[in-house]
């Protein structure tokens, strides 16, 4: 009976929402762009470029209006949502442009509502649209949206799995110390805060450890044991899986019941209002990810990404098995995932790379069993920082990137010091796809001991000004085309 009546309250606000979302959408239509991907795959740089682009007037000739000329003027505006930060665009771009450092980390959600004004390309689109068109871009992180699947699963579900997740051979070690804790305590004993916020913080420590280690693994669930936002501390984060559990009903006021509680409050207080307040208000969503991290980590790591992005894209597949869908008040009808930081390898890489991105779009697709939008994908570098060219090597020609590799980065044991260019030879990405993605005959590391391309972080590059004095905008690869496919339509 409960849940029926926040379901029911929860419906007649979306349809508020909707209604109002409708009302103003008579005066200036808007699209909500998301834009996700998990930690450091490139949101910030991403939107921050985007942005910029379309502010300056960018090199954009895929973006169809801009390259025809009607774009007449680009400008931010105050976002609609008075309770979601704002996505510090002039901070990043400052932190790009002027010092030349990468924007920091920002772990959490944020929007910006850019405006843009065009002329139609037809006449009869002339005579009945604004000509304006609000795009309002969503920041958040993905590891929020591998969530969902708690909705679906018990206290009791979730700790078995949690269990069999640690102990497969890419994680075992990793989860030694919080399994070898949880393993010292009794469920059934008294509830202590103490113990609870031991074993919270060993499990976060451990998810941590996934992530930071050069295996390169995905994030499991719970997401905000990663990035917490303003929740860090809260009880509802103060929980974590406990081995063994038996069938029956936990003895209230026993270490069990107050884990189970704080779960199930995660999913109430944490995970439904962001799904039902963020994720299904989306017009368009791009998925970033990092590829080449990943493939650099070896088949152990293409699979969990893989993992992931069909987690991430189950999340917007309307239908039976998703909570969500009675909330939908739009629809997401295109979805593009792409590989960030194509400025890392050669071009003559790039169709390999967007090659082997659609192979795990594909394979995620499927897997998810996912229809009803355009699911696209492309290799990019929303801002690049290097440019091209070749070295001769005894009789051999070697395509070559040249940047500036930030300072503390290495290669062969030589150490930079983020002020030199230098030429780096970044190897090629296999052509067989099909080895990238094979896992069969890996052991127990699931490592790569021979990484195909070497992977140095570059410093943002310097931007060229024009006789006048005035500064271009970012340079970038196939962010253009990220923008026709995303936005294009809603500018024709
Ligand atoms: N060369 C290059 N590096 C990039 C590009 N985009 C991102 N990076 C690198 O990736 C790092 C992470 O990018 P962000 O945009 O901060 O990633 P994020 O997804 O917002 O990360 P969080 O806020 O931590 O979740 C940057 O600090 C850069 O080093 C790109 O287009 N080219
Ligand atoms: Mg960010």
């Amino acid at each position: 009976m409960a849940s029926s009546l926040t379901t029911f309250t929860d419906e007649a606000k979306i349809a508020l929402d909707t209604l109002s979302g409708r009302a103003t959408g008579l005066f200036s239509p808007s699209l909500r762009l998301g834009v996700t991907g998990l930690s450091r795959a490139g949101k910030t740089v991403f939107i921050s470029a985007f942005v910029h682009n379309l502010l300056h007037g960018g090199r954009l000739p895929l973006f169809a209006a801009q390259k025809s000329g009607r774009i007449a003027r680009a400008f931010l505006e105050e976002q609609p949502d008075d309770a979601v930060p704002r996505f510090q665009y002039e901070d990043h771009i400052a932190a790009l442009v002027n010092d030349r450092l990468w924007p920091d980390s920002t772990r959490a959600i944020s929007e910006l509502r850019l405006t843009i004004e065009y002329e139609s390309a037809s006449g009869w689109s002339r005579m009945f649209s604004s000509g304006r068109v609000s795009v309002d871009i969503v920041d958040y992180p993905g590891e929020w949206l591998l969530d969902l699947p708690l909705l679906g699963k018990s206290y009791g579900d979730f700790s078995r799995e949690a269990f069999e997740m640690a102990v497969l051979p890419v994680r075992v070690d990793l989860s030694q110390e919080w399994r070898a804790l949880s393993a010292a305590v009794d469920p059934k004993a008294d509830a202590d805060e103490m113990t609870a916020r031991r074993l919270a913080e060993s499990f976060a420590a451990y998810l941590k450890a996934c992530k930071l280690d050069e295996r390169a693994l995905s994030t499991l669930p719970p997401g905000r044991f990663l990035m917490p936002g303003d929740l860090e501390g809260s009880p509802a984060l103060t929980f974590a899986p406990l081995p063994d559990l038996s069938e029956r009903r936990a003895r209230s006021g026993s270490l069990q019941a107050m884990m189970e509680r704080r779960y199930e409050a995660y999913k109430t207080h944490v995970v439904k209002p962001f799904f039902r307040e963020h994720i299904t208000r989306l017009d368009r969503q791009i998925v970033l990810i990092d590829a080449l991290q990943a493939l650099n980590a070896g088949p152990g790591a293409m699979a969990d990404l893989e993992r992931a992005v069909t987690e991430i894209l189950a999340c917007f597949r309307p239908g039976r098995g998703n909570f969500l869908t009675d909330f939908f008040s739009r629809r997401i009808d295109r979805i593009l995932v792409a590989a960030t930081k194509a400025d890392h390898l050669h071009h003559e890489s790039h169709d390999r790379l967007q090659a082997i991105v659609r192979r795990l779009a594909d394979r995620a697709v499927a897997r998810a069993n996912f229809t009803g939008a355009d699911v696209d994908v492309v290799a990019l570098a929303a801002v690049r920082a290097t440019r091209e060219g070749t070295v001769k090597q005894g009789r051999e020609t070697l395509p070559v990137i040249i940047g500036i590799p930030l300072k503390g980065e290495r290669i062969n044991g030589e150490a930079f010091d983020g002020k030199t260019e230098t030429a780096i030879f970044p190897g090629d990405l296999p052509e067989k796809i099909d080895a990238v993605f094979d896992v069969s005959g890996l052991g127990h590391r699931q490592g790569n001991d021979d990484p195909a391309i070497r992977f140095v972080r570059f410093r943002p590059p310097k931007l060229e000004r024009t006789a006048e004095g005035v500064t271009l905008s970012l340079p970038h690869i196939r962010l253009d085309r990220a923008l026709q496919f995303l936005i294009g339509d809603h500018l024709a």
